[in-house]
């Protein structure tokens, strides 16, 4: 028996740091859309089901356009989804999944989605759910704790699947406002030996296998929505989960399911054209031809001419307009060459020789100075004939 282990879908996640709102709502529709894409997966494996483990809305309050989008696209997937609330769309009294909206949009359009709200066995035809939902944003107490003892009558063949949502012990979730984080603490070590044969875990992006006996795994978000954070965090994956039955081990095997890429290189150093032009080859592998897909963050550092200054503002520009973000940190300062400021300071206008003489003395030590003398630059060139 085969089945997908995903987590962390947080749709509704607003991305306010992208200014253009044509593009933000690219970004947000594009996420939508890979859950969507999970269906081949699920047909092309064989899987009898997938389970989602928390925070499938970012909000505890999505909107109802969200709502109905993401019941769309769950449905469209073709096999019984089964989910447990994580922290970011807690479970509850009053919690969305109680809502008439949320009830009303599953039952239409997602009939196979079962999100289970309680911590009791579920059993399936061919495994039994161990769903450890959060009822709270903040849960102090292990979330796995009813797991401890080993429920009664479960049926002694069929796997064992516990679902959970929260940072494991040695192993702590990203440290920002909507992590899991001190509280929703998950102690593999209380379960009992050989009463479980897979724990499936969200809350952490990256995919991850955190215990072996049993086998425990955070699927990471299938669509990365942030910048990585460290070679240890590797989102963008599902997780495709084979089992024989209680007592044997399960296959797990993750799948690169990412569409949008998120890139952060290493701060790059300008020291001349050479530099700018490896900058350009540069970004051309990493990003190919594609637009709308991408989103770069970016620091620039070292020196550059004025008319490289200016290469390099138009090569921005570019992939400004390409790609879905582009965040640049510039702190490349300009410097000037020989001809340049000879340009400047021999013209032909005695005013604009004496500024440029003055710029160019005070450049050495004056980073504004050298920022005027740029524009000054860009002037002059802009109103020579
Ligand atoms: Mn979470």
């Amino acid at each position: 028996m085969k089945f997908l282990h995903t987590a962390d879908w947080q749709i509704g996640k607003p991305f306010e740091s992208i200014e253009d709102p044509a593009k933000r709502e690219r970004l947000r529709s594009a996420r939508l859309e890979s859950i969507r894409a999970l269906r081949p997966l699920v047909e092309e494996h064989g899987a009898a089901f997938v389970v989602v483990c928390g925070d499938l809305f970012d909000s505890s309050l999505p909107d109802r356009a969200t709502v109905s989008a993401l019941c769309g696209a769950v449905g469209s997937l073709g096999v019984p989804v089964y989910s447990i609330p994580g922290n970011h769309d807690f479970g509850g009294p009053g919690s969305l999944w109680e809502e008439e909206f949320f009830r009303a949009e599953r039952t239409s359009l997602a009939p196979d989605w079962q999100p289970l709200l309680a911590p009791r066995p579920h059993p399936l035809a061919d495994a039994v759910l161990l769903p450890c939902p959060l009822l709270r944003r903040h849960e102090a107490l292990d979330p796995t704790q009813w797991l401890r003892t080993v429920p009664e009558d479960l049926p002694g063949d069929l796997p064992r699947l516990v679902l959970a949502h929260g940072s494991t012990q040695g192993f702590s979730s990203e440290k920002d406002e909507n992590s899991a984080d001190a509280a929703n603490r998950i102690d593999l070590a209380h379960l009992p030996a050989g009463a479980y044969d897979y724990v499936a875990l969200g809350d952490w992006h990256g995919t991850k296998q955190v215990a072996d006996n049993p086998p425990a795994w955070y699927a990471g978000t299938p669509e990365p929505d942030r910048f990585p954070r460290g070679e240890d965090n590797r989102p963008g994956h599902v997780l495709l989960v084979e089992t024989d039955g209680h007592g044997v081990p399960p296959r797990v095997t993750p799948i690169s399911t990412a569409r949008i890429g998120w890139h952060a290189p290493d701060p790059v150093s300008l020291q001349g054209p050479e530099d700018l032009k490896a900058l350009a080859e540069t970004l051309a592998t990493l990003l190919g031809p594609r637009t709308d897909r991408d989103l770069l963050r970016l620091t620039l550092e070292g020196a550059l001419g004025l008319a490289e200054l200016d290469q390099l503002r138009d090569l921005l520009e570019t992939y400004h307009a390409r790609l879905l973000s582009l965040e640049v940190d510039q702190r490349v300062l300009p410097e000037p060459t020989e001809e340049e400021l000879h340009s400047l300071t021999g013209g032909e206008d005695p005013l604009i020789a004496r500024v440029a003489r003055t710029l160019a003395e005070e450049a050495g030590t004056d980073p504004a100075s050298r920022e005027l003398l740029r524009e000054l630059y860009l002037q002059v060139r802009a109103h020579s004939p």
